[in-house]
């Protein structure tokens, strides 16, 4: 019996160890790629296409905004190799020396990408650091029939009759940008005041709302939770048939943003990251994202693949006149603070 045992558990191990042999030899670990990018931002295949082409395993994190994203880099997160900051986030990663500077020979199809975007919308028209991925606007979208008669207005926030039904982003530029616009200022402002009159703004608009939401506004509003949100156009047209939803943009102005794709100095596997941003801008992928996002992928050649209805999208693809009532987020170095601290006010003070 004894001797059955150690005979068995001699085979077991003999077994282990040529399977770990072979594990070694032929079922090697495919090469992972890490990305940090905000929620529902690719199409359902997208991320599994990519995969059987290169062969790979992608590990997809998410972010709700900026400020956390950022925050999560600093604070040591390290593994990341493609990371989709806006803009003015991107601008600020590379001041900082956080960011690849990306060698074109490897993003053939960066020819693919809109000269229009490039001129009007980049921060970084010549993309040394980061690559174009969408752009959309911040505006408001609205339960009609729970509101009733409203104004396209940011004023919205101060019904106190829909008070506990409605949501702002958690998101200190976005917000202060929105109450900027209602006094008539700029988004980008850096007179102290004028920002301080703005978080008074914020602070009228606090008393209403059930939360500052970066992600749950948009479930929320979808499931008649949520009457009123301040939210991503392309998210909102995304739930649109699931409720009777409208989405507007607010007569005293509103944002635009892009968001890029950036490549991280310390990313551990850059040509794999480098294949991925090549990767989402063949036509077909990058139509296939519109498609699902709802947001404008500044990739000429994709615009042939798309729907004539998306095509026609004024949500989608602003008219001038619409384009000369938003104000792009820029970023505003040390003075950001000033926005940090007004911020901070708001979010505390009961
Ligand atoms: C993606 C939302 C991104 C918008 N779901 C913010 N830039």
């Amino acid at each position: 019996m004894r001797t059955k045992t150690y005979l068995s558990t001699l085979l077991g191990s003999l077994l282990l160890g040529v399977g770990a042999l072979l594990f070694s030899s032929c079922g090697k670990a495919k090469p992972e790629l890490h990305i940090y990018n905000w929620s529902d931002y690719f199409a359902e295949d997208t991320i599994r296409a990519f995969e059987k082409q290169y062969n790979c395993r992608v590990v997809y994190d998410v972010f709700e905004s900026n400020e956390a994203m950022y925050a999560k880099l600093k604070a040591g997160a390290s593994g990341y190799d493609v990371v989709f900051p806006s803009s003015y986030q991107a601008y600020m990663m590379h001041n900082e020396g956080m960011l690849e500077t990306l060698d074109h020979s490897k993003i053939p199809n960066i020819a693919n990408i809109d000269p229009k975007f490039l001129k009007i919308v980049s921060l970084d028209p010549s993309m040394s650091y980061s690559v174009p991925y969408m752009s959309g606007t911040t505006g408001i979208a609205v339960l009609a029939d729970k509101v009733g008669e409203y104004e396209k207005s940011w004023a919205i926030y101060e019904r106190a009759d829909i008070k506990g039904r409605m949501t702002l982003l958690n998101d200190y530029r976005e917000v202060l940008g929105a109450a900027l616009k209602t006094l008539g200022y700029s988004i980008n402002t850096t007179n102290p005041q004028q920002v301080a009159q703005a978080g008074e703004v914020v602070k009228k608009w606090k008393a209403n709302i059930a939360k500052f939401a970066s992600d749950e506004y948009k479930p929320g509003i979808a499931s008649g939770e949520f009457y009123v949100v301040q939210g991503y156009s392309g998210d909102i047209m995304q739930v649109m048939e699931e409720a009777k939803i409208e989405y507007f943009l607010p007569k005293e102005g509103f944002s635009f943003w892009a968001d890029d794709m950036v490549i991280l100095k310390d990313a551990p596997n850059k040509d794999l990251a480098y294949q991925f941003i090549n990767y989402m801008h063949d036509a077909e992928v990058a139509a296939a994202n519109m498609e699902f996002t709802c947001y404008w992928a500044p990739n000429k050649a994709a615009y042939e693949h798309i729907s004539e209805e998306l095509a026609n999208d004024p949500m989608i693809f602003l008219s001038d006149e619409q384009m000369d009532k938003g104000e792009q987020i820029i970023p505003l170095g040390a003075k950001d603070q000033i926005y940090m601290d007004v911020w901070a006010k708001v979010k505390s003070e009961e």
